[in-house]
């Protein structure tokens, strides 16, 4: 058996993994970048966060991607990853990423891996039911986990029914340079919304979020929250909603909000104000939105890869409820309702029913599909993932996970065309399945192999941060465009310079401004006096390699920041204020040839 597996897993030496796998990095606010079978860490990146390895949030050219209402937010708790997507299929070009506890969605180019926009969500808190996306990436919608006053204001917390509001909001995403912007926002009731997941095929055009705490309660959530026997999925006609916005229903909400993003020309990032956000409110907006009765609390909602079916996994049901979307549209048809919450009408449970799964498992949570009429549904208080038969709602396997298992994700599982072949689990406790490393055990994923008609783990391997969700897909979908280099000619830093006749050190007032080459092996310039104590001294430095893999570091003694680490082509700056007269060195941090330890320089310092 062991055997077996390790063939499955083993990646020989030299060799390359068949997949990548993107996993949230949970509160450490990054995403990480793993090779499947093996399990192999390629890569952290950072997004909610500030990363001293390479600048990034340090740099003059990356600090603006964390600026937000709130101020500059250099953390945040990252939950789901979610590819672009093509025809539902996704196409490699982007990761969307959210953050949870300052509402933002990330962009992450694939071509190189780094963070390329940010976007606030306004009135929203908790962005937990973000970010996925539509079949052609026209949209990802994100769901508000707690309800707040909207707009915010100073109420009795005890006021919630009467002030508290959920937001679902559609942001459109440019499908040449995928910018992102808010299109809109539908109000909802002072639900807490969930999860979400858009219609493909069939169902394409609409979306759809878990709800749970029905009951509206503000206290005591776990007993207050579970007392209803059912909660909601909400189903929104989104088509609808653009017809409504284009015929100028959507009411003009002032807002305030950062979107943050890198230029392409520059590759500086900035950082713009949105002082407005369109509004539906579903009163005035027949067919906009249904409540579709859901048991009991459900957590995830999941569409499968013909767009008819759709999931939800209510963590204290005893069954998996199944909705249909054909059903739903006949339900809405004929009316077959059975009450209405502030003008969103209730349809009945019977009516859009496609089948439930028995013995799913205790607290069933998320469920991925693997393209060949199969379900596979991660249940936490059980920690198992069970499998299950599309139409017959039959279980026909599980197996164990170790321990308590969040999501579990399959190559494309969420997608109209799955890849299939693996489930990943992303455990919530690791407990003894690693060496011990004090109180705090590493994250654990497991991979299983879902080939063959019963599921076979293959490897446990631990993860960074905590992998709420991860995304996995064929490796060359993203290695025939990776990005091996910026192309210096291109260059459009204004503070880069493109050879080292073009070094200098200028001085505006206090402020120095050091325009640097570092190429193999050496700084230009490599020796700078003239510096004061009380001047800010920003070193612009311009990597001239235009080789793959050639990074150049760069530090300073005492500096309080980070270090930078330039790509090949690439300008980065940092802002260094000496406190002290003296002589300090500075050097290339990354090793980058048989002279870098030569690579250095030094800067005098001289009293004001
Ligand atoms: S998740 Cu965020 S609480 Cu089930 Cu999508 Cu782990
Ligand atoms: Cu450049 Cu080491």
């Amino acid at each position: 058996m062991a055997k077996e597996a390790a063939s499955k897993v083993y990646v020989p030496p030299g060799s390359h993994d068949e997949m990548y796998a993107f996993m949230s990095g949970g509160f450490s606010g990054q995403v990480s970048v793993y090779g499947i079978p093996s399990g192999r860490l390629f890569k952290v990146i950072p997004v909610f966060s500030q990363n001293p390895e390479t600048g990034y949030g340090y740099s003059e050219e990356t600090k603006a991607m964390l600026n937000t209402s709130y101020g500059f937010v250099p953390w945040d708790d990252a939950h789901h990853p979610e590819f672009s997507q093509t025809n539902g299929v996704p196409d490699g070009r982007w990761l969307f990423i959210n953050g949870n506890n300052t509402p933002r969605i990330a962009r992450i180019d694939l071509h190189d891996m780094e963070t390329a926009e940010i976007m606030e969500i306004p009135n929203s808190a908790g962005n937990h039911g973000s970010p996925f996306t539509t079949m052609n990436s026209e949209y990802v919608v994100a769901a508000t986990r707690f309800s707040v006053p909207v707009p915010q204001k100073d109420v009795p917390i005890a006021s919630y029914k009467e002030n508290f509001k959920g937001a679902l909001s559609f942001v459109k995403v440019d499908p040449k340079s995928g910018h992102m912007n808010v299109a809109f926002q539908i109000m909802v009731p002072g639900f807490d919304y969930d999860l979400a997941h858009c219609g493909k095929g069939p169902s394409h055009g609409w979306a759809f979020f878990t709800c749970y705490n029905s009951e509206q309660a503000h206290t005591l959530l776990e007993i207050n929250a579970s007392k209803n026997d059912k909660d909601y999925i909400a189903a929104v006609n989104w088509k609808l909603a653009e017809k409504y916005i284009a015929e100028g229903k959507g009411k003009s909400m002032p807002a305030n909000y950062y979107h943050n993003y890198v230029d392409e020309k520059t590759r500086v990032a900035k950082s713009e104000k949105v002082q407005s956000v369109k509004v539906l409110d579903p009163k005035e907006c027949p067919g906009l939105i249904y409540y579709l009765p859901t048991p009991k609390s459900p957590h995830g909602v999941d569409v499968d890869p013909s767009g008819e079916y759709i999931v939800g996994g209510g963590k204290l049901a005893t069954v998996l409820p199944v909705h249909s979307f054909s059903k739903m549209l006949k339900a809405i048809e004929t009316n077959q309702v059975e009450g209405k919450i502030e003008g969103i009408p209730v349809l009945k449970y019977s009516a859009t029913l496609a089948g439930e799964v028995k013995n799913p498992g205790l607290g069933p949570l998320h469920t991925e599909f693997d393209g060949k009429g199969y379900a596979y549904t991660s249940a936490f208080i059980s920690s198992e993932i069970v499998k299950w038969k599309i139409g017959t709602w039959q279980v026909v396997d599980r197996i164990p996970t170790y321990y308590a298992i969040g999501h579990l994700s399959i190559p494309g599982g969420d997608s109209a065309k799955p890849w299939g072949k693996y489930a990943l689990a992303l455990n919530k406790v690791a407990k003894d399945r690693f060496l011990p490393t004090g109180p705090n055990q590493p994250q654990s994923a497991q991979l299983f192999d879902i080939t063959g008609d019963k599921m076979k783990l293959l490897l446990d391997f631990p993860t960074i941060g905590e992998p709420h969700y991860a995304q996995m897909i064929p490796a060359e979908i993203l290695t025939k465009h990776n990005q091996q280099i910026y192309a210096l000619e291109s260059n459009g830093n204004p503070n880069g310079i493109m050879m080292e006749d073009d070094a200098k050190v200028e001085r505006k007032g206090n402020e120095v401004h050091i325009k640097m080459i570092a190429t193999r092996s050496h700084f230009t310039p490599d020796c700078i006096e003239g510096i004061k104590v009380g001047d800010k001294v920003y070193f612009h430095v311009t990597n001239q390699e235009q080789d793959w893999d050639l990074p150049h570091g760069f530090a300073v003694q005492g500096m309080r920041n980070s270090e930078l680490l330039i790509m090949p082509g690439e300008t980065r700056t940092i802002v260094w204020e000496p406190k002290a007269p003296g002589v300090y060195p500075m050097y290339c941090t990354d090793f980058c040839s048989a002279l870098h330890q030569e690579m250095q320089g030094y800067l005098r310092v001289s009293a004001a």
